[in-house]
């Protein structure tokens, strides 16, 4: 399971608790683009096998956005990363989460939705977003991403919506990185969204190539695996592309460093927030890649909301991937390392602030689910 570090109202014993054998995490408190010390590395770990864990995947190691764009300090930027790469491996640690989404880390609309049974799940309402970029942020040049309908309907959530509501999806859609509490002003999130004025898709994706050209070899002579989590919500969001969101751009970027150390962190969640990604087929084709796992279900409409539901509901066949990734395991002879995304809030849940998405009974609850799918597809085959 995911710990944010030791200001995580969830504790590593809560994470014991509920059946996890190994967390997954990051030094949170180190600026991106810093490096990653050996004795900050050194501490994290063993207050981890302290509650008798193991810390083999780091979620994440976060790439800065000079080393997105290609300018500033982007070669210190990347010289950093790869010493981090070493210190991490002579730790033991195996592999490093990381993404390529520009400016903003995942985004909801609604972080309290109310599921029928009085849980509260994660949601990304698309008018309600449109109307945060449109009337909201205001972003120059916003009106020509979206189709008329899509304004008009953008239009009315807005004018429906009072202020409360209004203020909550601003709030929600302006969320700093994970493992902060803070967030974006309107103004620091323009200011970054002009700084990319000049980025589009191909200039992104020849970026990330550069930096896995970099990183990749490292990686490799370290005994160290990239894993790549792909973009949430997977569509371009604010005019800023996004270049990892179905099977082909997934292709692409192993294509392009063709080393084992060259793969990804597959998540259910966001490549099955698109109907036309086929998750058991993409499991099948990189299953050699993969090398960590997110589970998650989410629950979509052909207007592009999706709302978390519960990890074996949802349009996602959790049994379907549960087996493909246990055959995988077979082909492979390993345990793949892999947890349960996001969790509803619920029961004490409720009382209590955590990370959105990340409060310890709804995770529970998945991570009981799915370890008793796994257990269950295991025996049966
Ligand atoms: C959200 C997470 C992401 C993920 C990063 C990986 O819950 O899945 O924040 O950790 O995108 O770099």
């Amino acid at each position: 399971m995911r710990w944010y570090g030791p200001h995580d109202a969830v504790s590593l014993w809560d994470l014991r608790q509920a059946g996890c054998t190994g967390v997954v995490t990051a030094l949170h408190h180190i600026p991106v683009g810093e490096i990653w010390t050996p004795e900050e590395i050194r501490k994290r770990k063993s207050l981890i096998e302290e509650a008798g864990m193991s810390w083999k995947v780091i979620e994440s190691l976060p790439v800065s956005e000079d080393i997105k764009k290609g300018s500033g300090d982007y070669l210190r930027h990347i010289e950093n990363y790869k010493t981090s790469i070493r210190n991490v491996a002579a730790e033991g640690l195996e592999v490093v989460t990381y993404n390529f989404m520009p400016v903003l880390d995942w985004i909801r609309t609604d972080l309290e939705y109310p599921m029928p049974d009085q849980s509260k799940a994660l949601r990304f309402e698309k008018p309600a977003f449109m109307a945060f970029d449109l009337f909201m942020l205001k972003r120059p040049g916003a009106e020509q991403d979206y189709r008329e309908d899509q304004i008009s309907r953008a239009k009315r959530w807005y004018e429906e919506a009072d202020e409360e509501k209004r203020s909550r999806v601003f709030h929600n859609c302006l969320q700093g990185l994970p493992g902060s509490t803070e967030s974006f002003t309107a103004a620091e999130v323009l200011a970054l969204l002009e700084s990319y004025h000049h980025i589009d898709r191909d200039s992104l994706k020849k970026n990330l190539k550069y930096f896995l050209r970099q990183i990749v070899p490292v990686a490799e002579e370290r005994g160290v695996k990239m894993a790549i989590h792909p973009d949430d919500p997977p569509y371009p969001v604010l005019g800023l592309p996004r270049i990892v969101c179905t099977e082909e751009d997934a292709a692409e970027l192993l294509d392009a460093v063709p080393s084992p150390s060259n793969g990804l962190c597959f998540c259910t969640g966001s490549y099955g927030a698109r109907a036309d990604n086929d998750l058991v087929a993409m499991i099948r084709r990189f299953g050699d890649r993969i090398h960590f796992l997110h589970l998650r279900n989410t629950a979509r409409d052909p207007e592009g909301n999706f709302f978390e539901a519960d990890h074996l509901a949802g349009d996602t066949d959790m049994y379907a991937i549960m087996k493909e990734i246990v055959l995988l395991q077979r082909r492979r002879k390993t345990n793949l390392p892999m947890r349960p995304d996001h969790g509803h809030q619920m029961l004490d849940d409720l009382n209590k602030k955590t990370y959105p998405g990340y409060s310890a009974i709804g995770r529970l609850r998945g991570l009981a689910e799915l370890r008793g799918l796994e257990l269950g597809v295991e025996r049966s085959l």
